[in-house]
C-alpha cells in the first residue's frame, strides 16, 4: 500500500506527453528532450525493478542521445553484466512509457511485478547508477530518473555525473563483479593496460614512437574532458584534442557520425592537417572512426571506419594467437560479428584472413549477444561502435599460460601478456571510443604502421547512405539480418532489379531504430553508381 501511494503520488508530477507514442528502440528511448521527463521518470522505476529482479544487482541508467542533435535526449538501461537490458523487458518499457495516467501506470507495474515475481515489500535494496552526457537537458532528466527510482521502496540512486556511456556500462559491470569501479579506476585500468602494450613492443632501433601525433575531434561532447584525463596519465601518448565542447555545438558538423556518414572533415580541421592521423568520437564517446584530410580536396577525407578498426583488431589478435598456438592444444574460437552496413570489402578481407564472420541485425544488443558466443568475439558497426569480448574460459586459459614456467619462449610469454592487456584495455561491457582509441594507437605503434598503411589493408567499395522520411517506418519489415525486405510486398524484387544492373551492386533498406526514417544503404563499383543505386531505391520506399 505504501508502495502504491508513493508511485501514484510521484507519477502525478510526470504526465506523459500527449499524442506521441514512444518506443524503446535500438538504443533506448530517444526524442526531443522537452517531451522526455515522464519517460525518464518511468524508466527510473523500471531500472529499480530490474535491480530487484536481479537480486539487488547494480543497474545502470544513462541519459544520452549519442550522436543526435543537442536538443534531443534519451534514456537507456544497462543490465548487471554492463550490457544492454535484456530484450524481454523492452515491451514492458514501451508499455509503461505510454501509460496514459498514474492509475494505469501503477496497475501495469503491479501486474508486471507479480508476473516476474519482483518483491515490492522493500525487503531488498535496489541500486541504480546514473550517468548523463553533456546535454543541457540532462540535469533535469537525471532528477526525473532519480524520482522514478526513489518511488520504488528500498531503491537507491547513485549519480555518477557527466560521464561517457561506456564508462557507465563499465562501472555497472565492475560493481557487479565486486571489482574497483570508480571513474578513477576506469582511467587507471585503461592507462596501465595501454602502457603494458607499449612496453611489450619488440624494440627496434631509433624512434620510440614512429607514427607521430594523433588529432582527436571530440564532437563537442563528453569525450574531450575524459580524453584529457587519459592524456595526462599517459605522457607517451602524443595527441591533440579538438572540439572538446568549449565553443562549438554538440554533434554539429563534428563527431564520428557526421564524419562517417558525410565523409568530410569535421569543423576545426583543414588543409593544415593534411596527412596527419585524425580520429572522431561521437557525442557520448561510444563510437570511434579515424580519417586523414586529403590535400587539395575541399574537406574531403580518407575515412578509416569501424570495419577497418575491426580488421586491425582482428589481425592483431590473430597474430598473437598464432604465436601461441601449439598443435593439439586448445584452439580458442574467434568470431567476427558485422551488420549489413559493413563494407563488402571488409568482409572479404576478414574471410581471407581465415576468420569466421557472422552477421546480425543493426543494434549493439544483437552484435554483442553474438560475440559473447565465442572465446574471442570481435564486433563492430561500420559507424565505429564495437569492442572485443573475451570469454571467462579463454581468460582462465590465458591466466594459466601466464603462470607457466619458463619452458615457453619469451615471445610466447609476451603474446600472452599482450592478449591479457587487450582484455583489460578494451571495454568488456560495450563499445568504447576511448579504450578503442588506445588499442588502435597501441597496435599501430606495435606494427610501426602509419594510418595510410593501415588503410591499405583493403579498399572500401564506394557506398552511399540515405534516409527517407516516411509516415510510418514500421511499414517496412525486414528479414535475414536486415538484408531483405519482407513487407511491403514487391519492394525486395524491385531492389534486386536495380542492383542487378550494377557491377558489385548491393543495397538494402531498413527502418531506423532511433529516428523516424527508413535508411537506405547502397554499395557499387564506383561512387557514381553507388549514389545511383541509393537514389533509385530511396524512391521505392518514399
Ligand atoms: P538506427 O537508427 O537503428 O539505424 C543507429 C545506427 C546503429 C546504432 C544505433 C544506436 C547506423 C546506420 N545506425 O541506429 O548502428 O549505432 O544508431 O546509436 O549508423
Ligand atoms: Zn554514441
Amino acid at each position: 500500500e505504501q508502495q502504491r501511494s508513493m508511485l501514484l503520488q510521484s507519477a502525478s508530477s510526470f504526465p506523459p506527453p500527449k499524442g506521441t507514442k514512444l518506443s524503446y528502440g535500438t538504443a533506448g528511448f530517444r526524442a526531443d528532450a522537452s517531451i522526455l521527463q515522464s519517460t525518464v521518470f518511468r524508466i527510473g522505476i523500471l531500472a529499480a525493478l530490474r535491480s530487484l529482479k536481479t537480486g539487488g544487482a547494480v543497474i545502470g541508467l544513462m541519459i544520452t542521445a549519442s550522436h543526435n542533435k543537442v536538443s534531443d535526449n534519451g534514456v537507456k538501461i544497462a543490465d548487471p553484466s554492463g550490457g544492454m537490458i535484456t530484450q524481454d523487458w523492452e515491451p514492458f518499457a514501451d508499455c509503461i512509457a505510454n501509460a496514459p495516467d498514474p492509475e494505469s501506470l501503477v496497475q501495469l507495474i503491479n501486474e508486471f511485478a507479480k508476473k516476474e515475481n519482483i518483491p515490492l515489500d522493500g525487503a531488498k535494496t535496489a541500486t541504480v547508477l546514473l550517468g548523463r552526457d553533456t546535454r543541457p537537458s540532462g540535469e533535469s532528466l537525471v532528477k526525473a530518473a532519480k524520482q522514478g527510482i526513489c518511488s520504488v521502496v528500498g531503491a537507491v540512486a547513485t549519480d555518477m555525473g557527466i560521464i561517457t556511456t561506456p564508462q557507465l556500462h563499465w562501472m555497472v559491470r565492475a560493481r557487479n563483479k565486486g571489482l574497483k569501479a570508480s571513474e578513477l579506476d576506469y582511467f587507471e585500468q585503461l592507462s596501465s593496460s595501454f602502457r603494458c602494450l607499449i612496453d611489450l613492443i619488440p624494440k627496434k632501433s631509433g624512434d620510440n614512437n614512429p607514427i607521430g601525433k594523433l588529432i582527436v575531434d571530440c564532437a563537442n561532447g563528453v569525450g574531450g574532458e575524459k580524453l584529457q584525463v587519459l592524456k595526462e596519465k599517459l605522457n607517451g601518448l602524443h595527441l591533440e584534442i579538438r572540439n572538446s565542447g568549449e565553443s562549438g555545438i554538440l554533434n554539429e558538423g563534428v563527431g564520428a557520425d557526421y564524419v562517417q556518414k558525410e565523409k568530410v572533415a569535421p569543423q576545426g580541421f583543414g588543409p593544415a592537417d593534411v596527412g596527419i592521423r585524425c580520429a572522431s568520437l561521437d557525442g557520448d564517446a561510444d563510437r570511434l572512426v579515424y580519417f586523414t584530410v586529403i590535400s587539395n580536396g575541399n574537406n574531403k577525407i580518407n575515412l578509416v571506419d569501424g570495419d577497418k578498426i575491426l580488421s586491425l583488431f582482428a589481425l592483431f589478435i590473430k597474430d598473437q594467437l598464432s604465436i601461441l598456438s601449439d598443435k593439439n592444444e586448445y584452439q580458442p574460437r574467434v568470431g567476427v560479428v558485422q551488420t549489413a552496413y559493413a563494407n563488402g570489402a571488409s568482409t572479404k578481407y576478414l574471410n581471407q584472413l581465415g576468420l569466421e564472420v557472422i552477421f546480425t541485425p543493426t543494434g549493439v544488443k544483437y552484435l554483442h549477444g553474438k560475440a559473447e558466443e565465442y572465446d574471442i568475439g570481435i564486433y563492430f558497426e561500420a559507424n565505429g561502435h564495437g569492442t572485443i569480448l573475451f570469454s571467462e574460459h579463454f581468460l582462465n586459459w590465458l591466466e594459466g599460460r601466464k603462470n607457466e614456467p619458463s619452458s615457453t619462449t619469451k615471445e610466447k610469454q609476451n603474446a600472452v601478456k599482450r592478449l591479457w592487456a587487450v582484455s583489460k584495455l578494451i571495454n568488456q561491457a560495450v563499445g568504447d571510443a576511448l579504450s578503442g582509441l588506445l588499442l588502435v594507437e597501441a597496435i599501430l605503434q606495435h606494427m610501426g604502421w602509419s594510418v595510410d598503411k593501415w588503410n591499405e589493408l583493403y579498399h572500401d567499395l564506394p557506398s552511399r547512405q540515405l534516409k527517407v522520411k516516411v509516415a510510418d517506418r514500421s511499414a517496412v519489415v525486414t528479414t535475414y539480418a536486415e538484408t531483405s525486405v519482407e513487407k511491403p510486398p514487391g519492394i525486395q524484387e524491385a531492389i534486386n532489379a536495380i542492383t542487378e544492373k550494377y557491377p558489385e551492386g548491393r543495397c538494402f533498406v531498413r527502418p531506423s531504430g532511433t529516428e523516424d526514417v527508413v535508411r537506405v544503404y547502397a554499395e557499387a563499383k564506383t561512387q557514381e553508381t553507388a549514389d545511383e543505386v541509393a537514389a533509385s531505391v530511396a524512391k521505392l520506399v518514399d
